[in-house]
């Protein structure tokens, strides 16, 4: 082939690609920002409202991300052809390309999260997640190294050092060496930044350990509950997986003098317990998995604590109650359920996981657990149930999380 057209048709593609690039840096900007405030946990307890607007953007701006990309893949075959020779250059795309698949086939499993069971979205948050953590420094990495600001500044630095240390030159050369430590440099900067969140990834048990050895719990009820034979050691092990830790507000700081829980509204004996009276009501165990409805999943936790339904029998359900409200003694959450729906058999009232105390970041001493429906219905830090006869939209169900709460 002529080279002169050979070539033209390469600038007309580096043209292209650069074109690309622009539009891509706009929306993986966009994408970014979403994700990372859709991860935050300040960003959850701060902004609620537009938590679900948020969720969408991020979901929309992925589609869109995924248009260049249709664009780009017809190309793929010349693009890879211009990189015969470029090792580096050859592995850096094979590089971001593979990360561009993890995301958007896991990203595509999250929004459809609803369809698919629970396990599939676990994998891909994971994916998901560690995708991110992993591509974003990368992709920071690369289009910094890559701005002409940072080019000119190499060409400063490699200028200066001629000037000073032309001698250099038989240790290798010095343009070369400063460039890579240059490079080397920034790259190490951007990977301190994200590693605390990476190295999370990879060590997933580390926070839990340290939790219990420094005793970061600061729910000192006591008496201390014994724990059943059946919860100790828990059944089938223990709970596989990590709870993500979330809350809306700042942790009730709670302790017996101060907490106390209720049953009341439509029921025939309104109730009120103290601490050591409750500690002493009749538990039983179930093992059940925990699933939250942004993806993560929590399995075969053992829980013991009143079945819900023995609860709501022993203070008398009036004939006028349809819903039951659950209250959070942090004094904004709440959730409720149909009565039929409180009555089924795994609905738990949970003073105990896996034969320990639950830890106050975990919902403790006493939270609910619906395993079969997500978990914004397991109020943290329950204090209160009251039986009523009217529909209450509960704390995120008001903020556009659905009304039907199902796990598939
Ligand atoms: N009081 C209270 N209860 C709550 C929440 C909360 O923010 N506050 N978050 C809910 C959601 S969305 C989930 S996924 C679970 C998380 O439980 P964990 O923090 O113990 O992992 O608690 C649920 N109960
Ligand atoms: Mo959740």
């Amino acid at each position: 082939m002529n080279l002169k057209i050979l070539f033209q048709r390469n600038l007309h593609f580096g043209k292209k690609l650069i074109q690309l690039h622009h539009y891509n840096a706009i929306l993986f900007f966009l994408l970014s920002m979403t994700g990372l405030l859709l991860f935050s946990s300040a960003f959850r307890s701060t902004f609620p409202s537009i938590r679900v607007l948020m969720k969408d953007l991020h979901i929309w701006i992925g589609v869109i991300i995924c248009i260049p990309l249709l664009v780009y893949i017809p190309e793929m075959k010349k693009h890879v052809k211009t990189l015969s020779k470029k090792k580096n250059n050859r592995v850096n795309l094979r590089f971001i390309l593979s990360i561009l698949i993890l995301l958007i086939i896991s990203g595509f499993l999250l929004t459809f999260h609803r369809v698919t069971p629970p396990i599939v979205s676990s994998w891909a948050l994971l994916i998901h997640d560690v995708a991110t953590w992993i591509g974003l420094p990368y992709v920071i990495y690369h289009s910094m190294t890559r701005s002409k600001w940072f080019k000119k500044l190499e060409m400063r630095i490699n200028k200066v050092e001629i000037k000073e240390e032309p001698m250099l030159i038989e240790d290798g050369n010095p343009i070369y060496k400063r460039r890579t430590f240059l490079r080397s440099l920034s790259g190490s900067i951007i990977v301190s930044m994200f590693l605390p969140v990476i190295a999370r990834w990879f060590q997933p048990n580390f926070v839990s350990y340290s939790e219990k050895s420094s005793g970061l719990n600061r729910n000192q009820f006591s008496p201390i509950p014994s724990p059943n034979a059946k919860s100790v050691p828990p059944i089938g092990g223990g709970r596989k997986g990590e709870f993500r830790y979330y809350t809306i507000t700042e942790i009730p700081k709670l302790n017996d003098e101060n907490w106390s829980f209720t049953i009341d509204g439509l029921v025939e004996k309104k109730s009120t317990y103290k601490w050591n009276q409750f500690v002493h009501l009749e538990r039983d165990v179930q093992v059940s998995d925990f699933h939250c409805v942004t993806g993560w999943s929590v399995y075969s936790v053992t829980w013991e604590g009143i079945p819900l339904r023995t609860l709501l029998k022993q203070a008398g359900i009036k004939k006028e109650a349809k819903y039951v409200k659950f209250y959070s003694a942090d004094g904004v959450y709440t959730s409720t359920l149909s009565l039929d729906h409180a009555m089924i058999d795994d609905v738990m009232v949970a003073v105990l996981i896996d034969g320990e105390q639950i830890t106050e970041k975990n919902g403790g001493p006493v939270r609910l657990i619906v395993p079969k429906m997500y978990a914004y219905k397991s109020v943290k830090w329950l204090n209160r149930i009251e039986l009523i006869d009217y529909e209450h939209i509960g704390y995120w169900e008001k903020r556009g999380y659905s009304q039907d709460a199902w796990v598939n």
